[in-house]
């Protein structure tokens, strides 16, 4: 499949088209000044581990101060830092500090809703219904005699009614305002004229300071229909995250905001860029949001629900990047972020994305079941990420191949998720542990500067086990997931073919997903019973160990092939 004919070189192309981004869960990363969470010089001490990871941009989650009801997502103030997390000075640092080690920095915008403590919404709560105070979020009145009806079925994705009644001045019931997320994330209204310029402004002030683009979350979520309408479902719930048909999501009125912010970002030198959290389908919708004049990138999220079949994931990789390639996007693959089981988890069980599968409990012991499985699919998930063409997002941890954590006592839960859905879903917390850095549990496991923190009295409890899993016992040894994403994005960086640009499918076999790039490379990944090497075929890398001249199940390949061995290859 040719996509990206006359593509300039990856030298002359934006950054964005080619990156991978690492997704720094701060929060969980590094804590630097010995309170059990992570912080913003906890990440800039670890730059030049980034460095020699090889990604080319880091993406931080939400740091500005937040009450943290569902960790930063519920943002007060959108042009500050979060007092746990640092100071406005100690992010000017650790911008000026990436771009010397050659890295881009986003930010992550949060858009579509603020914490209930936000100023805004503080004074919503104190003015008059109609208010212009009250205009800036979705206040509206409520069904039946008393208003005591919420003014539509929708539900919270987090679970629970997406509404909540408020307490006027008066001291009676009053208002319902809309929260899509947690009651503490109330949901702004963007057809109000001050919430657009606001986040303009918010644009401004961090590409100001030097970030080189913004993470939208929840891209498709700022516009809502016209009327508010309710949805048309027998379980609202069960269908608040599907794509299509939602009152909520992908409203084409989305488009015009981020055709203006595409404006701002031109108006800044070199190639600002903001890539979307747009939970939408199908492609052809998605890349609506990457037409020429609005983002760079969408994140592709198709890998997080896809189980680990190659028919599928074939299917999943030609429909995107033939939708991409009608608007002339990349392709932005990932297979693991903050909101998903972890792809060692979901390759092994057959997990999909958010569905944590509480009757299989790990217990502590991670031998338990096959989590070798997990993590030798995901491993050769990895090399077939980075072989594809555009770029691709790993979130921390990925490159150690941590496992979900599954035996976070229930008393230590802190997804909303968790009360939201009446405890029966445990959430998101099982991929937010804190970092295991060192196999030695003093300063839990390495991720604190505060040795006398035990693993225990990390923010998430880490489980006695994650030290199995640190940066410590990977760094240097040949066959660790650590020196595999290493040699995987070095190999990247001198790969000219790589990244963007063509890529042709090559027929090895129902089993097999096998892809050429130019230069000779090609990517295979066997999903069956063992192949054979290409002939004359070098190899420049492989997920895991081969046998003789075989490919093992579960295994991918980077190879470069014989010159002139592709000639004939249907696509
Ligand atoms: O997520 C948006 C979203 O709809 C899903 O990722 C959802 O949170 C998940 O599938 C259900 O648990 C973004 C952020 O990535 C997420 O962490 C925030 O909680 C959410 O927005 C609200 O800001």
């Amino acid at each position: 499949m040719n996509q990206q004919i006359g593509l300039p070189p990856r030298a002359q192309r934006p950054w964005w088209r080619d990156a991978v981004t690492y997704q720094i869960y701060i929060r969980s990363f590094t804590d630097s000044n010995g309170d059990g969470k992570g912080d913003v010089e906890g990440i800039r001490t670890r730059l030049p581990y980034l460095k020699a990871l090889g990604i080319d941009a880091i993406w931080i989650t939400p740091w500005y101060p937040s009450p943290q009801k569902d960790h930063g997502y519920d943002v007060a103030d959108f042009m500050a830092i979060e007092s746990d997390y640092g100071t406005l000075a100690d992010a000017e640092r650790l911008i000026k500090e990436t771009h010397e080690h050659g890295l881009k920095l986003l930010v992550d915008i949060v858009p579509n809703h603020s914490s209930y403590k936000h100023e805004w919404f503080q004074a919503a709560l104190k003015a008059a219904p109609g208010s212009p105070e009250r205009d800036r979020y979705i206040f509206r009145d409520g069904k039946g005699v008393n208003g005591e009806l919420a003014p539509n079925n929708w539900q919270s994705v987090f679970g629970g009614p997406g509404w909540k009644r408020v307490i006027e001045a008066d001291g009676r019931a009053g208002q319902w305002y809309l929260h899509l997320f947690a009651v503490e994330q109330p949901d702004f209204n963007w057809e109000n004229a001050e919430v657009r310029a606001h986040f303009e402004d918010v644009l401004k002030f961090w590409l100001d300071r030097g970030v080189d683009g913004f993470r939208i979350d929840v891209a498709h979520g700022l516009v809502k229909a016209a009327g508010l309408p309710d949805i048309v479902a027998v379980d609202p719930h069960a269908e608040m995250l599907a794509p299509e048909g939602r009152p909520f999501w992908d409203q084409d009125g989305v488009h015009e905001i981020y055709r203006q912010w595409r404006k701002i970002l031109d108006s800044y030198p070199g190639d600002r860029m903001a890539v979307a959290e747009a939970w939408v389908s199908p492609a052809s919708r998605l890349a609506l949001y990457l037409r020429p004049d609005e983002l760079a990138n969408s994140f592709n999220f198709d890998f997080l629900g896809s189980l680990w079949e190659p028919t599928i994931l074939k299917e999943m990789i030609n429909r995107s990047m033939e939708a991409l390639a009608e608007v002339g996007a990349p392709s932005s693959w990932v297979f693991n972020n903050h909101d998903v089981v972890r792809s060692v988890d979901r390759f092994d069980l057959g997990l999909i994305a958010g569905k944590a599968d509480t009757t299989l409990e790990r217990q502590g012991d991670p031998t338990k079941f096959n989590v070798l499985r997990g993590t030798t699919r995901a491993r050769a998930g990895a090399l077939l990420m980075l072989a594809l063409p555009g770029g691709a997002y790993v979130y921390q941890g990925e490159e150690l191949a941590l496992p979900e954590v599954r035996d976070i006592p229930e008393d230590r839960l802190t997804d909303p998720r968790w009360a939201m859905s009446n405890y029966t879903d445990r959430g998101r917390d099982g991929c937010r542990v804190p970092l295991p850095w060192k196999a030695d549990p003093a300063g839990a496991f390495g991720f604190s500067s505060n040795a006398a923190l035990t693993p225990t009295q990390a923010w998430l409890p880490q489980s006695p086990w994650w030290g199995l899993y640190a940066v410590d016992t990977q760094e240097g040894h040949p066959d660790s997931t650590l020196t595999m994403y290493q040699q995987a994005l070095a190999l990247r960086h001198k790969e000219a073919g790589l990244g963007d640009g063509p890529m042709t499918w090559i027929q090895a076999g129902e089993s097999v997903l096998a892809f050429s790039r130019p230069g000779d490379f090609a990517c295979y990944v066997n999903f069956g019973a063992p192949i054979a090497l290409p002939g004359n075929a070098q190899l420049l890398l492989s997920s895991g160990p081969l046998d003789g001249t075989m490919i093992p199940t579960d295994t991918a390949v980077w190879l470069r092939l014989a010159a002139g061995s592709l000639v004939n290859q249907p696509d």
